[in-house]
């Protein structure tokens, strides 16, 4: 049987930085994200009796090593709930540049897991397929839900809090670069655990930030929310180039845009930058300030394009 799903990608505006010393892929701070409309992933499962092993596509290459690895993963996860044993062909296409911090991998799993349960003939609660997606990868569990979700250290699933239409609030998403990244966020993160001497303080402020971003987010306070993210995302980068060996993601065109936006605020714009592993700066602001925003942004050096997203929706089987 065969099923499709689409799911949105999401960007942490309180950051998950860190994993919890324990199995299972649990992060070991508080995170709260925004799923965008605009980035969205569309995954095909079939599975297939006469299949002798799994067949893995993202966007129409043959993947193979650990991105497989992955998601074989995943497939033996459902394979086990619903007790069969049989291979599948997986079918996922990005509607974005993959592997440039633009997070394929939250939509991509979330994707996966929805429509794999669903291609078993399982019926699980979008808590369980969210478990499923964060074990995989915990920003993916976030993408099973649509507007403003919450992710909390130890928690199996993620939740979401508000719906898409809570806050005037646009993502514009400012690509930098298309080129892969050279560190993955796995890598980027546990090397920050691992040596990072800012990586405790880290911990302590990330889950200070999460209360002060859910605070604001509840309270509909679009400047208090964009602060509290702004801060999240150079606290999070601060600890990872604290690390040995440092762990950068940001270019010269990523801090351009981001004193660019500093400028802008200083002007009266209310507009706030946050990065996550990769070059790419996704800055937030009002509709009435968009149009204008994104003008200025695409002028500075470095930057190949903008991209305008509002809050997206749930992830959603398809035909
Ligand atoms: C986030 N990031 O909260 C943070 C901010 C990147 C920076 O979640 O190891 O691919 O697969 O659980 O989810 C990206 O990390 O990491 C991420 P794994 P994931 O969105």
């Amino acid at each position: 049987m065969m099923s499709a799903a689409v799911a949105h990608s999401n960007i942490a505006l309180a950051k998950y930085w860190g994993k919890l010393p324990r199995e299972g892929n649990f992060p070991a701070v508080p995170s709260l994200s925004v799923t965008l409309g605009a980035l969205k992933t569309i995954t095909r499962v079939g599975f297939d009796a006469r299949l002798t092993e799994d067949r893995v596509s993202i966007d129409g290459k043959v993947a193979s090593g650990r991105s497989r690895d992955r998601v074989v993963r995943v497939l033996d996860e459902l394979r086990a709930i619903a007790g069969r044993s049989c291979r599948a062909e997986v079918d996922s296409h990005n509607e974005f540049p993959t592997g440039a911090g633009l997070a394929s991998s939250a939509s991509g799993f979330a994707a996966l897991a929805l429509a794999g349960q669903a291609a078993l003939g399982l019926d699980l609660t979008r808590e369980e397929v969210s478990r499923i997606a964060r074990r995989a990868s915990a920003s993916a569990a976030r993408s099973l839900f649509g507007g403003y979700v919450e992710l909390l250290p130890g928690a199996e699933a993620a939740r979401a809090l508000a719906p898409p239409n809570w806050l005037d609030l646009v993502v514009l998403i400012v690509i930098t670069s298309s080129a892969p990244k050279a560190t993955s966020s796995t890598q980027g993160m546990l090397l920050t655990q691992a040596t990072s001497p800012y990586y405790r303080a880290w911990l302590d402020a990330a889950s200070e930030v999460f209360a002060e971003a859910r605070r604001a987010l509840m309270a509909r306070d679009f400047a208090a929310l964009g602060a509290a993210t702004e801060h999240s995302m150079l606290l999070m980068h601060a600890s990872a180039l604290a690390a040995r060996p440092a762990v950068c993601y940001l270019t010269d065109a990523s801090w351009r845009v981001v004193a660019c936006v500093d400028r802008l605020r200083a002007a009266g714009v209310l507009a706030f930058s946050t990065l996550d592993a990769g070059p790419n700066v996704k800055v937030l602001v009002r509709s009435e300030d968009a149009p204008r925003t994104a003008e200025v942004i695409e002028r500075i050096g470095g930057v190949e394009r903008v991209i305008v997203s509002q809050a997206g929706p749930e992830a959603c089987l398809v035909d």
